[in-house]
């Protein structure tokens, strides 16, 4: 029987488990990145490990997040992790480099390898053949401290993509068709591969688009083979040493499968406000536009931006709308300088910004109120952008582009205009903007700790009754967003748990975390879906610090449900669904005989004040118990040494 390409890489990397849906494993990690907003946290937790060197191949630290620096907070976080990564041997990337993720695409990223990384959006690797998974940051920093991650094998599903995309179409586009049909939580549990002949018409910048939102799918990862234009790509970065050709074999078995027949796509968006509310642009219309702004992990490589210079070349930006771009890498806007471009973008009246996440997680940039925002971005929550009233769409840079011109959005494909193809071109490596920690090590390096960075919350072992008082009862599809949100405001306190708890849900229930303080032990009730989006643990080790000790759901988002078992909070899923519905605010619940029940597959839940027990399933593996039981990955590891 043929194998996947996903399961040749992980077989490749294998060290404990069998390699088949829904076992535990634990692989062998070769590259790590982290990014500054879970970074401090990532690397106070390798501190509490009391490593040395790190573990993998390469390691990076990237600042991208927090770059306004409105106050000594961000600075003082940048000094922090630049200190942490010369002790321990993990090269630094100073802000203004550009987003981490583009940035490990252009320097560093390998076929075949695998790599971990503190974001949701490390599945970028997927472009060029890597096996890149996003994780909570103290999977990261135990992955930095002994080269391995435990995870459960998904299952694969095979996406065939047929034929090439026409003008005006591109891979954002891709992307958004297979959100459309898989939606938010279509991915959980599963590695996409994309296969088929139409593979060949996409370079790994198209392909990089394509395994980065696969995160909004709720995806493990996402990969695409390594083949010639991975070699080209790697060559254009003077890294072709690094091509290795990989694929599937041609009679390999998936457990699921989807058909994109590429000629057929038109330019989609996602409506307000989730990334799976796709339309087509014609049917959505062509309705006014206020703000536009391309850039992100998702669309910011050289070819998006060259054709974004392409279209606003001698043209005006409408006088009604406001377009911003934050290009992905310092040497990608080198280039557009360098050719011109550049002055063709800021001569149309565009606004440039730091290469940067910007606007993407709310560091400015927020529209005006009741504004209609077109981004580039891969997510749309409510209030992401900072506005609470304001529209985003999320499109392809051609679709922004346009719409940026006309003042409204617009359909490319019938606008009667011509697309330029973009040419690749070879990049000069530079590596300016990187620290490497030569010379440095644990001893001659003290910790830069600046006075906003507090020790992160450690919970205690799991007590023989657990009690706990419903402090929310939540709908589906509850991101880490709405758990514990992020923008200018609150992203300098990432390293200050004490501080962000204040805000912990404040967009969708403003007095929860008083409800919090006052009841001391808390529960949260959650639909389907709970915790999709962001990789930040913050979204349990607030909840953490306010009391909560379990959550109850329909169904878990793959890293927020690892996030919690890392804080010793238990994750538990309705075995009857239409149970959450006789649960209210206040009510008290109670598990007895913890210890014993969290090893069984049904955990019971009495509702003391309803006179009620639910059944719920735990799903627990055997290090997750161990983590449980101890009250958390960091107690576990110290205690047991996993
Ligand atoms: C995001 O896109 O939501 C972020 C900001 O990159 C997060 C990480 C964070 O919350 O710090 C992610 O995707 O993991
Ligand atoms: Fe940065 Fe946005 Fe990408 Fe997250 S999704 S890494 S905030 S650019």
């Amino acid at each position: 029987m043929g194998k996947t390409l996903a399961y040749k890489i992980l077989e490749d990397h294998l060290i404990e488990g069998k390699l088949s849906p829904g076992e535990e494993i634990t692989i062998r990690i070769d590259q790590t990145l982290t990014q500054d907003s879970t970074g401090t946290m990532v690397y106070l937790q390798l501190e509490a490990m009391e490593v040395d060197r790190v573990k993998t191949e390469l390691s990076v630290a990237y600042i991208d997040h927090n770059t306004l620096q409105t106050g000594f907070e961000n600075a003082d976080d940048h000094e922090f992790i630049k200190s942490v990564a010369e002790r321990h041997g993990v090269l630094f990337s100073k802000p203004g480099n550009g987003i981490c993720h583009q940035l490990h695409l252009e320097n560093y990223g390998k076929p075949g390898k695998t790599l971990l990384g503190s974001d949701s959006h490390t599945p970028t690797g997927g472009g060029l053949g890597m096996i890149a998974i996003g994780a909570g940051g103290l999977d990261v920093a135990v992955a930095m401290a002994k080269g391995t991650y435990s995870l459960t094998a998904p299952k694969v599903v095979k996406v065939e993509l047929k034929g090439a995309l026409r003008p005006w179409v591109s891979a954002k586009d891709v992307i958004l068709y297979v959100l459309q049909q898989l939606t938010v939580k279509g991915g959980v549990g599963r590695i996409i591969e994309y296969t088929g002949e139409g593979v060949k018409n996409l370079s790994v910048t198209d392909r990089a688009t394509i395994t980065n939102m696969g995160a909004e799918l709720g995806a493990t990862t996402s990969v695409f083979p390594s083949d010639e234009n991975t070699r080209a790509y790697l060559k254009a970065q003077g890294r072709e040493d690094a091509y290795r050709p990989l694929a599937a074999d041609d009679d390999a078995v998936y457990d699921e499968e989807l058909v994109v027949e590429l000629d057929k796509l038109t330019p989609l968006a996602a409506k307000p406000h989730s990334p799976d509310n796709v339309d087509s642009v014609g049917n959505i219309g062509e309705i006014k536009v206020d703000q536009v702004a391309i850039g992100s992990c998702t669309n910011s490589s050289y070819t998006d931006l060259m054709k974004v210079a392409a279209i606003l070349k001698g043209r005006k930006v409408h006088p009604d709308v406001s377009l911003v771009i934050s290009p992905g890498s310092s040497r990608i806007l080198e280039k557009m300088a360098e050719n011109g471009a550049l002055a063709d973008i800021i001569s149309a009246g565009a606004r440039i910004i730091e290469n940067a996440c910007g606007p993407c997680i709310g560091m400015g940039q927020s529209p005006k109120s009741g504004a209609v925002s077109l981004r580039t971005f891969n997510r749309n929550f409510k209030g992401r952008s900072g506005t609470l009233d304001a529209d985003v769409y999320l499109v392809s840079p051609e679709t922004a582009a346009i719409s940026a011109i006309r003042g409204v959005l617009t359909d490319g494909m019938s606008s009667g205009e011509s697309l330029p193809d973009i040419a690749m071109v070879d990049f000069t490596p530079n590596d300016n903007f990187i620290v490497y920690p030569d010379g440095h090590d644990k001893e001659n390096t003290p910790v830069a700790m600046g006075p906003n960075i507090k020790p992160f919350p450690r919970n205690t072992a799991l007590p023989e009754t657990v009690e706990a008082k419903v402090v929310l009862h939540a709908g589906d599809n509850i991101t880490t967003d709405d758990i514990m949100p992020s923008d200018s405001r609150l992203l300098p306190y990432r390293s200050n748990i004490p501080h962000l708890s204040n805000y912990c849900f404040e967009k969708i229930d403003s007095g929860f975390s008083q409800r919090c303080h006052e009841a001391g032990r808390c529960a949260i009730i959650g639909g389907e879906n709970y915790g999709q989006g962001s990789s930040r643990e913050h979204a349990a080790l607030a909840p953490l610090y306010l009391g909560v000790k379990f959550v109850i759901a329909k169904s878990f988002a793959r890293i927020h449900r690892s996030n919690l078992i890392n804080s010793g909070i238990l994750p538990l899923v309705f075995a009857n669904p239409a149970d959450y519905d006789t649960l209210e605010l206040g009510d008290e619940l109670v598990i007895e005989n913890a210890p014993q029940q969290v090893k069984a597959d049904t955990i019971k839940v009495k509702n003391v004040t309803k006179g009620l027990v639910y059944d719920t399933k735990p799903n627990f593996s055997d290090l997750e118990i161990n983590m449980i039981l101890k009250g958390g990955k960091i107690n576990a590891i110290k205690e047991s040494g996993r």
